[in-house]
């Protein structure tokens, strides 16, 4: 690919660290700029955003830029209003993302699985109860969204035995698991599994669908949201788990971050909080997608996994 422009990054996040980025990609280019909004002093030279959130001056001033690339795998953090016109937008796709996401999914599961959620509440109960432990095969686990976390999620746990179901916007070809789309599709997959996995974007569409109506068709289920705060309606779950329309809820993902002192999730016994921490990327491994799409970039070719602003992913 012939790329005549010399790559300059404009590197924002409150995360991730900006010397661990410019060490990893300094390895793919032999020239690169890399600044940070607070050292940029000639934006002109400026062609490439990578930013979990817009900096806080915005992005308009950078007139030169060729793609934005998200340094999360998720892009609703970033405001479609405070973002140029007509530049590219992708997000992250990272091995140790993928890899971190996995663990954590078959974690929790499992957890729920061998019912340790539900040995943790009588344990400060001093309440003794033998529960009889069942098999992989003869649990049902749903994964709403099998794109390319959903899909190695699910694949992951179908190799552990379990009997999973997948819930997309199209339907996935996927050895071994049972593919759903649509509001029906949906409805059968919570009325069948017994441990529901989401890790679906947030989009417009996609927001609070982790409601009153969904759990309606949930019978004990185990709620495992690895997605966005976004996608819960939190006082509906808290009525579900009264209920017992859903048994527990593992949430490593809140509307507010942090979970607010005070809020009704910390210390319910039914909830587990994790902090964000499902997944995690690594600059060492994803240097070299985000340095592939920034020659494309350069080169002025579409980029690989660029988010499309009608879907919202
Ligand atoms: P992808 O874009 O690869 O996959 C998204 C999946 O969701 C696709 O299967 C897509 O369907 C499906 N989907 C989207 N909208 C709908 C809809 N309206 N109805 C049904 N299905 C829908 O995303 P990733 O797998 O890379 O990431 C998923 C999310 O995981 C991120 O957006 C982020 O929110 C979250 N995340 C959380 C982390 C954490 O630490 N907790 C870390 C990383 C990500 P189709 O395949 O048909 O397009
Ligand atoms: C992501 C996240 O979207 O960390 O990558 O949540």
């Amino acid at each position: 690919m012939t790329v005549t422009l010399r790559p300059h990054v404009l590197f924002n996040s409150e995360w991730d660290s900006p010397l661990a980025w410019k060490s990893a990609l300094a390895l793919q280019f032999d020239d690169l700029g890399f600044s940070t909004p607070d050292d940029t002093h000639s934006p002109d030279a400026v062609n490439i955003a990578l930013i979990w959130k817009v900096p806080r001056e915005g992005l308009h001033r950078f007139r030169n830029l060729k793609a934005i690339l998200s340094l999360g795998a998720g892009v609703n953090q970033l405001d479609p209003a405070q973002l140029p016109d007509g530049v590219p937008l992708a997000r992250l796709v990272d091995q140790t993302l993928t890899d971190t996401m996995v663990e954590y999914a078959k974690a929790a599961v499992f957890r729920c699985h061998r019912n340790f959620d539900v040995f943790e509440r009588h344990g400060r109960l001093e309440h003794w109860q033998y529960v009889a432990p069942r098999l992989a095969r003869d649990t049902t686990v749903g994964v709403l969204g099998l794109g390319e976390l959903g899909s190695a999620i699910a694949t992951v746990l179908r190799d552990e035995g379990f009997e999973v179901h997948g819930w997309s916007r199209s339907l996935k070809p996927l050895a071994g698991i049972t593919s759903h789309s649509g509001s029906n599709g949906l409805a059968e997959l919570a009325r069948r599994c017994a441990i529901l996995v989401n890790v679906l974007p947030l989009t417009p569409e996609t927001e609070g669908i982790l409601s009153r109506s969904l759990f309606a068709q949930c019978q004990g289920t185990r709620l495992i949201n690895m997605g966005r705060g976004g996608h819960l309606v939190e006082a509906d779950l808290l009525d579900a788990l009264a209920s017992g329309h859903v048994a527990s809820a593992t949430l490593d993902v809140t509307a507010v971050e942090p979970l607010p002192p005070g809020h009704p999730f910390w210390n319910h016994p039914r909830v587990l909080l994790t902090p964000h921490v499902a997944g995690l990327s690594s600059p060492a491994t994803a240097a070299q997608v985000v340095a592939t799409n920034i020659r494309r970039a350069l080169a002025g070719q579409p980029l690989l996994h660029q988010v499309s602003a009608a879907r919202g992913y």
